[in-house]
């Protein structure tokens, strides 16, 4: 966000950028593609995203405080499965209780740091409580389990990548039929089908799986008899997307027709996910063939291992893990991050593929263009007598505790302070109380365009935003906006090398991201520079050293504020959006990709010909309100330092305004809403 009395030097500017002919792109964004080879990734879940897929572990919470298992699981894995805490034993142990607790500690945790979860699981006849086991009235136990469903779904919606709906319905041995349990006793065989159609008004953005064990040999009675029902629930619209096979293997590893099994699941139009995956003894040949077996159906989706280390292993005896009572890699280990690099054939083709396709195969979770569908303007400002406020700007976002959580800028003609809202939905967001920030510790005068984020080794909330300097306030509480501590600097005074080049600029909208070592400060200039400064994360905030010119463009037009750095999740790349103002005098977003905080930038989505987000590929289904797609923030997918967004599904949260309103820079009519990415392919 550019602070005041801009619009006049602005506007004389453009005569002179219509002149332009092409946007010149930085230098340091311009390094050549990495080789195929250079890019294979170290870890299980980086080397799964480079194809699109997750690999994740099973969970317990009482484990969360060993660090050797902590460790582990925040390197290695990209999704987690609760073990038992999402089970009826735990969440509804009495009726109409429910309990959270326990599940909750693992989704806050894994959401927190960008891993996504898969739910475990919501009807199954075991690990369930005796006051369900006994019901003996169908519909009373129809009420409970609907009831059950709905408040499980409910209280983890829209943080939940795939939910496990019904687990292990069927018999084993020969009759391919349903097994005896209270739902099939009482409710007969419909009790799934109801069981999916209630899970999906309770949560539709989750995909909805039946999971069981003992269907990964296509030719077993009990596969045959899963794979007919999914065909039929396909046939009839019965809403499932996704087959769970458990994987839990003998020595031997999976069948040899478990490919064929995988891909004729997957054919029926589902996705299908290797869920609970264990082999005895954990050969490496064994986990080699269960992997490959994914890696060659396009529908499976991920990959799930029943546990971190053997020790932590339901069938400990058998050793069936990838790590080793000591958290050691074990053979097995490499084989599977071997195997999850595809077939031969597979990395021929990526390395014959045409130098125009993106530099990095892990890049692939974003595509090479964008277009989307915008909301109409869902926040405006809200005047209040004291705060004559003409237009709300430069948004931060995140969503927890079920809530979202939105600070901005407010603009008058008294200058800049900024404003906090929260809301459940964003069919809510308009109505929404604005708490003016001025109000609290933070205090009056220029402060603008916040960042928000919450640091996980201080347990604080941070508030940064501008204040001529690099400011920030913490709380501990993000709901209480009377939370905040008034700001406290970065830098003692503007590095040497942003004096040296912020010409007739602006020093602006300053940034932070960390990774697992380094916390990083970008911030720009209006003229033309992108700046990084860079400190421990043990030290953060403090030290923040060695400020570099990460990108620049002899047009400052097309690298002009608003950066934003994601870590994109699943993957091993970060996303630096940075706005431009367009020949039309418009503001878009450009984009570019590194794998690397500490690197340079490839363009991704650069031009205004292929921009990130511009008024040219956004469709606004219920009006054409802007012309610009200016400073915002993507919504994330945890709330951390490190700044996760998914892969799919981008959502941003942006500023734009009436195009046809001029005048003074301070009191144009910003608005806020929303975008969502229509061309997302997962
Ligand atoms: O790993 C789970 C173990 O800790 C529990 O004691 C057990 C209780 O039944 O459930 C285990 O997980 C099971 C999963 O929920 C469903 N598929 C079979 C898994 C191994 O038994």
């Amino acid at each position: 966000m550019n602070p005041l009395k801009r619009l006049g030097r602005r506007r004389a500017s453009l005569v002179s950028l219509l002149a332009v002919s092409g946007l010149v792109i930085p230098g340091a964004a311009t390094a050549a593609p990495d080789a195929p080879d250079a890019v294979r990734a170290s870890t299980l879940g980086a080397q799964a995203a480079q194809s699109g897929r997750y690999f994740g572990a099973a969970v317990a919470a009482g484990k969360l405080g060993d660090g050797t298992y902590t460790s582990i699981l925040d390197r290695e894995f990209t999704s987690v499965t609760p073990e038992n805490e999402m089970k009826w034993d735990t969440t509804e142990r009495t009726r109409g209780s429910f309990t959270f607790g326990p599940a909750d500690q693992i989704v806050n945790r894994a959401t927190a740091r960008g891993q996504r979860v898969r739910g475990h699981t919501l009807v199954w006849h075991s690990q369930l409580p005796t006051w369900v086991s006994s019901l003996t009235d169908a519909n009373t136990l129809r009420g409970v389990m609907n009831n059950h469903i709905t408040t499980v779904a409910n209280h983890y919606k829209g943080r939940i990548h795939s939910w496990d709906v019904v687990n292990e319905a069927f018999a084993d041995g020969g009759s391919g039929q349903h097994r005896s349990s209270v739902f099939q006793n009482l409710l007969g065989d419909g009790f799934i089908e109801q069981a999916f159609r209630t899970a999906r008004l309770a949560d539709p953005a989750a995909k909805l799986c039946y999971n069981d064990y003992n269907i990964e040999n296509w030719s077993d009675a009990k596969t045959q008899g899963v794979y007919r029902m999914v065909r039929d629930f396909t046939s009839r619209g019965v809403p499932i997307d996704c087959v769970g096979l458990q994987a839990h293997f003998g020595a031997g590893g999976p069948p040899s027709s478990f490919q064929t099994t995988l891909a004729n699941f997957a054919a029926l139009g589902v996705d299908v996910q290797i869920t609970e995956l264990d082999i005895a003894q954990a050969s490496a040949t064994a986990y080699t063939n269960t992997v490959r077996a994914c890696m060659n159906v396009a529908r499976c989706t991920g990959i799930t291992v029943w546990g971190i280390r053997d020790s932590d292993s339901w069938r400990s005896g058998e050793n069936p893990l990838l790590f080793d009572r000591n958290g050691a890699k074990k053979s097995a280990y490499q084989a599977t991050l071997t195997a999850l690099g595809g077939t031969a054939a597979a990395r021929a083709a990526a390395a014959a593929a045409p130098t125009s396709s993106p530099p990095s195969l892990s890049a692939a979770a974003l595509p090479t263009g964008f277009s989307w569908s915008s909301s109409g303007a869902l926040i405006a400002p809200k005047p209040d007598a004291t705060h004559h406020i003409a237009g709300i700007k430069d948004p931060s976002v995140v969503y927890y505790n079920g809530k979202y959580h939105v600070f901005a800028s407010t603009a008058s003609t008294a200058g800049y302070n900024l404003v906090y809202l929260s809301f459940s939905d964003w069919s809510q967001a308009g109505s929404a109380t604005h708490h003016y920030l001025d109000r609290t510790a933070i205090g009056a005068g220029y402060r603008a365009a916040p960042e928000v984020f919450y640091n996980t080794s201080q347990r604080l909330w941070y508030l940064v935003y501008q204040t001529g300097n690099a400011s920030y306030s913490t709380n501990a509480d993000i709901g209480n906006p009377n939370g905040w501590s008034a700001p406290r600097n970065f830098y003692s005074s503007m590095p040497d090398i942003i004096k040296q080049n912020i010409g007739n600029g602006y020093w602006v909208d300053m940034w932070v991201i960390c990774d697992s070592a380094d916390c990083y400060l970008f911030s720009s200039d209006d003229n033309g520079h992108l700046y990084r400064s860079r400190t421990t994360v043990g030290q953060f905030p403090n030290g923040f050293t060695d400020t570099v010119i990460v990108a620049r463009d002899s047009n400052k037009y097309a690298l002009w504020e608003a950066s934003n750095v994601y870590k994109v999740q699943g993957s091993d790349q970060y996303l630096l959006l940075v706005e431009a103002i367009g020949s039309d005098g418009r503001r878009y977003f450009r984009s570019w990709t590194t794998s690397s905080l500490a690197g340079s930038w490839t363009p991704l989505a650069a031009s205004e010909g292929n921009p990130f987000a511009r008024a040219s590929n956004v469709s606004f289904p219920s009006g054409a309100w802007t012309r610009d797609i200016s400073h915002g923030e993507m919504i994330r997918a945890g709330y951390d330092q490190t700044l996760t967004i998914p892969s799919c599904r981008l959502q941003y949260l942006y500023q734009g305004m009436n195009p046809g309103a001029s005048g003074d820079y301070n009191s144009l009519p910003w608005r806020l809403g929303l975008l969502t990415q229509t061309n997302s392919t997962c």
